[in-house]
């Protein structure tokens, strides 16, 4: 990042606010932009820098022209067409996680993925913490990566979740290990390709020491020189995996058994993925095992990831609502539907992001007893569903669950995991899953 000149930051959402921040630390001179007229952090940036120049309700041309280096916000893609203007001129434009990289001192743990990231992130930033390093945990997760650097005292170790967005303007971040989960179709809005947005997800393996791959997703391979893998099999050399041993499952390491699945707060093939990947991380960047074991024990899952919310009438409620694309929704059917007894009531909808819906319909089939739709995509889900099995609407989320309870019999399991994002409906994914559980607590 060049050292004199104006540094523009476009976006003042939470990302634009901690480069503000970050920037305006080091003594640089600053200006925002922000396509909206009224962006979520425009109160507290005038309220902390009264004099930073402020452009609204669009994106300003004379003012990128005029900037050394432009702070991209996730929200906004490189292809704008203003923004794809000043690439052409060369003027850098780089995001929170170029600045997080160019300053960090300390180890960094980068983690993508379609889905599990917060889940993995969260739990080898426990496993660290219980083998005693002093680590921060943040970025596309909770708190953004710049405002974790200006934590005291200093951390040993970073664990970042980073998106596909960050990642498209992170050129420099040199990770001890780096990962991508898994990748499914999402963001299809943003990306003309699965292979643009697989493409953006790749950039976390550049520059890393150790790199952990899913072995049962091509996608996520790579060709770095040190790796480590997990998978749902039994695992081969240097992987993490599943060992059945007189009729009990373990997560294991090459041939060594390490913890009974039995032993895992969390339910479901998918948890326990998450699992292996969270120790081959851990691993990769030299965590003792016991410590790792410990909280894997404890570790009881994140809110609005397959929650548990209730039995009522032997039926049990499940909010997912972080269940926003099509790949979280088919393993959350999947990693709770073989676990059950019964069948699931599944509770769908929102705003589907240009998704093709049709990989969830063998799910469906095999694992749900009925669907209930909600939201803007309830009809072109309804369309891809078809006859596979009973469809109905829902005009409110207060419709959706008493529909649901009306559906299921004695052993099923009511689970809301939308496939799509909640904006039609709702503030953002958690508002969504808070609304389901308050309706499920109140169900007589
Ligand atoms: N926006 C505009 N005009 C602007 C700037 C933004 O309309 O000038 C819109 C964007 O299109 C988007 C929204 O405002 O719809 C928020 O964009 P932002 O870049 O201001 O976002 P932040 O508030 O900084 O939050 C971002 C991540 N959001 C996105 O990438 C859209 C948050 O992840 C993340 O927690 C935060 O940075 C801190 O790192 C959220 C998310 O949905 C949870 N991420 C996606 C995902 O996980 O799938 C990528």
């Amino acid at each position: 990042m060049p050292v004199s000149g104006l540094h523009v930051v476009v976006g003042l959402g939470i990302t634009g606010l901690s480069c503000v921040h970050y920037l305006k630390s080091r003594g640089l001179p600053v200006a925002v932009m922000d396509t909206r007229m009224n962006p979520p952090h425009l109160a507290a940036l005038q309220k902390a820098y009264p004099d930073i120049a402020v452009a609204l309700g669009g994106l300003n041309s004379s003012l990128l022209q005029s900037a050394a280096s432009i702070i991209l916000s996730p929200g906004i893609a490189l292809y704008e067409p203003a923004i794809a203007e000043q690439v052409k001129r060369g003027i850098p434009v780089i995001g929170d996680i170029e600045l997080f990289a160019q300053a960090v001192k300390a180890p960094v743990v980068a983690i993508t993925g379609t889905n599990a990231k917060s889940t993995v992130t969260t739990v080898v930033g426990k496993m660290a913490e219980a083998a005693g390093l002093n680590v921060q945990v943040g970025g596309n997760l909770g708190v953004p990566a710049l405002d974790l650097l200006a934590k005291q005292p200093a951390a040993d170790l970073y664990v970042l979740e980073l998106s596909s967005f960050q990642l498209e303007t992170t050129h420099s971040l040199q990770s001890q290990v780096a990962t991508v989960l898994n990748i499914t179709p999402d963001h299809m809005d943003r990306y003309p390709t699965l292979a643009d947005y697989q493409r953006a997800k790749h950039r976390i393996y550049q520059r890393c020491h150790t790199a952990v791959c899913n072995l049962d997703d091509p996608l996520t391979h790579t060709d770095a020189a040190h790796k480590l893998f997990f998978t749902l099999q039994a695992p081969r050399e240097n992987t993490f995996g599943l060992l059945t041993k007189s009729s009990n499952t373990y997560l294991a390491y090459e041939d060594e058994a390490l913890l009974a699945i039995d032993e895992l707060p969390v339910m479901g093939k998918h948890y326990q993925a998450n699992a292996l990947a969270s120790l081959a991380i851990g691993r990769g960047f030299g965590l003792a095992l016991e410590p790792m074991l410990k909280v894997l024990r404890a570790f009881s899952g994140l809110p609005h990831r397959c929650q548990f919310v209730r039995e009522r009438q032997a039926v049990r409620w499940y909010n997912d609502s972080k269940g926003t694309n099509v790949g979280a929704t088919q393993a959350a059917i999947e990693g709770l539907g073989s676990e059950i007894k019964g069948k699931l009531i599944l509770i769908a909808g929102g705003v589907g992001k240009n998704a093709d819906f049709t990989p969830l319909v063998p799910v469906i089939e095999k694992h749900v007893r009925q669907v209930v739709l909600i939201g803007e995509a309830a009809k072109e889900l309804a369309a891809v569903i078809g006859n596979t099995v009973p469809v109905t609407f829902a005009r409110t989320m207060e419709e959706a669950v008493q529909g649901a309870a009306a559906a299921a019999k004695p052993h099923d399991s009511v689970l809301l995991s939308p496939a799509c994002a909640s904006f039609d409906m709702f503030n953002h994914y958690e508002h969504r899953g808070q609304v389901f559980m308050e309706i499920v607590e109140k169900l007589n």
